[in-house]
């Protein structure tokens, strides 16, 4: 089978090189030039573990190709981003352009499949018509489907493969030729439904875990007034065999989590209220952070602070929403401070040191926005001899409070009253992941 796969990017190329592994012929299609120049060496331009030699590999076996413009297949895979506007509302307009150019390449019998995180409805009210453009007929000889992907950053090659996956068909037979293809690589079930239902399946998902995460992170500013642990809070509710509490922190980022579910209260700006509640207390996570700060660094004139990770979550490099970006707008902001930041995974962002040691030195206090591995290994007493004052504060509960305490500084966690950490029982593990 012939497979064109719109967009290569962080779900696109990695289907590509999946498809192009499992006995397809695919072509990958990008706008930007030194996206389709990087594939086509056999190189890529994300991060992912073990992307690199999937796409080297079936570059170097003639199986994958990328390409500016697409070319004539049995099966169109549009994977585009969907991003949301200044105003919240979601910009399809790249989905657009992507059907509006395989146009005059659709013929009888073909394909087409929408990846892309979409508000429900999309496939049927928006993609449809656009395709029939073609003169083709949606369920007689042109077959669309929506199967959204599902795949956590990090982790994509592995649960590409073993996720299950719903496909929403415009027509019964519609989902079932989406199913033969990807049958190809998908070892987890597949499960059929009309269009709309795997639409609101997708953005559901997301937002499940943007309402848990939302309270969560009410949790952490109530346990904060009542002088308690959220995170004792958290693990210790958590042993109800029916309560999943998720992880506080400085906010949600990445382009799902954080975007998906206001394409629902953009469709049902009324209905949706919980929904709305949620975006507004995790988006309004960075600031709460930026207020902590400042209460722990008040006894420092003009502080020195030092931002690490700008990334939206640990070890990956996407800082697309990241919690920091909208941290640092408030810190650049303040005359009262100065700012450093630094993160592994993000050298290239603006003004940021290239190394742990050149952000560190003369710190007056470390703020800890992401659990990246090399920030929870860090050393306390080589970290703290780099400073002016020692004080740092955990975002993410990733550090050890004892270890940092026992080389002099002052340990301060989200969700967690000053006045707590006396009262913390010893056996009370304090390190809690949903
Ligand atoms: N976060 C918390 N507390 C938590 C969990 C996450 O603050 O308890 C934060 C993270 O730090 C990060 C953000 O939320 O800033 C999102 O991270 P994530 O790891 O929860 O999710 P994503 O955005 O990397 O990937 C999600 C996944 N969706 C679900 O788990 C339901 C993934 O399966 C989807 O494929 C992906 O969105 C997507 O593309 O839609």
């Amino acid at each position: 089978m012939t497979v064109c796969v719109l967009g290569l990017g962080y779900i696109g190329l990695p289907t590509a090189a999946i498809l192009a592994a499992n006995g397809c012929n695919v072509l990958g299609v990008d706008v930007n030039p030194v996206v389709v120049d990087t594939i086509n060496q056999g190189n890529i331009h994300i991060e992912e573990p073990g992307l690199e030699a999937l796409v080297k590999e079936a570059v170097t076996s003639g199986d994958l190709r990328a390409s500016l413009t697409p070319e004539t297949a049995d099966a169109y895979i549009i994977a585009v981003p969907t991003p949301i506007t200044e105003e919240k509302r979601a910009d399809l307009s790249y989905i657009d352009v992507a059907a509006r150019s395989i146009l005059p390449l659709l013929k009888s019998g073909d394909l087409v499949i929408l990846e892309s995180t979409s508000p429900p409805g999309t496939t049927r009210e928006r993609l449809l018509p656009l395709l029939e453009k073609s003169g083709l007929k949606a369920g007689v000889n042109l077959f669309v489907a929506h199967c959204p992907e599902r795949v956590l950053p990090g982790r994509i090659i592995y649960e590409l493969v073993e996720n299950h996956r719903v496909i929403g068909g415009i027509d019964p037979r519609s989902a079932m030729r989406a199913r033969e293809l990807y049958e190809t690589f998908v070892q987890g079930n597949i499960y059929l439904t009309d269009a709309t239902t795997a639409e609101m399946v997708k953005v559901m998902e997301n937002t499940y875990r943007d309402v848990n995460i939302a309270l969560a992170n009410e949790l952490a500013q109530l346990c904060h007034d009542l002088d308690i642990n959220a995170w004792d809070v958290i693990h210790l509710a958590n042993m109800h065999p029916r309560v999943n509490l998720h992880s506080p922190g400085p906010g949600v980022g990445g382009h799902c989590i954080s975007v998906d579910p206001w394409f629902l209260v953009e469709r049902f700006p009324r209905k949706a209220q919980l929904i709305r509640q949620a975006r507004e207390v995790n988006d309004g996570m960075p600031r709460y952070v930026y207020r902590k700060l400042m209460e722990a660094t008040q006894h420092i004139a003009n502080p020195k602070v030092t931002v690490l990770g700008m990334t939206y979550k640990a070890n990956v490099d996407d800082i697309r929403e990241a919690p920091s970006l909208k941290l640092l707008e408030l810190l650049e902001q303040d005359p009262h401070m100065q700012v450093a930041t630094y993160d592994p995974f993000a050298k290239a962002f603006p003004n940021a040191a290239s190394e742990l040691r050149e952000a560190v030195v003369d710190s007056d206090c470390l703020l800890l926005m992401v659990d990246h591995d090399a920030f929870v290994r860090m050393n306390p007493e080589t970290v703290g001899s780099w400073m002016r004052h020692r004080v740092v504060m955990d975002t993410r509960n990733a550090l050890n409070p004892k270890a940092w305490q026992a080389h002099g500084f002052d340990y301060i966690r989200l969700g967690e009253g000053v006045g707590s950490q006396a009262m913390a029982f010893e056996a009370a593990p304090l390190l809690v992941r949903s």
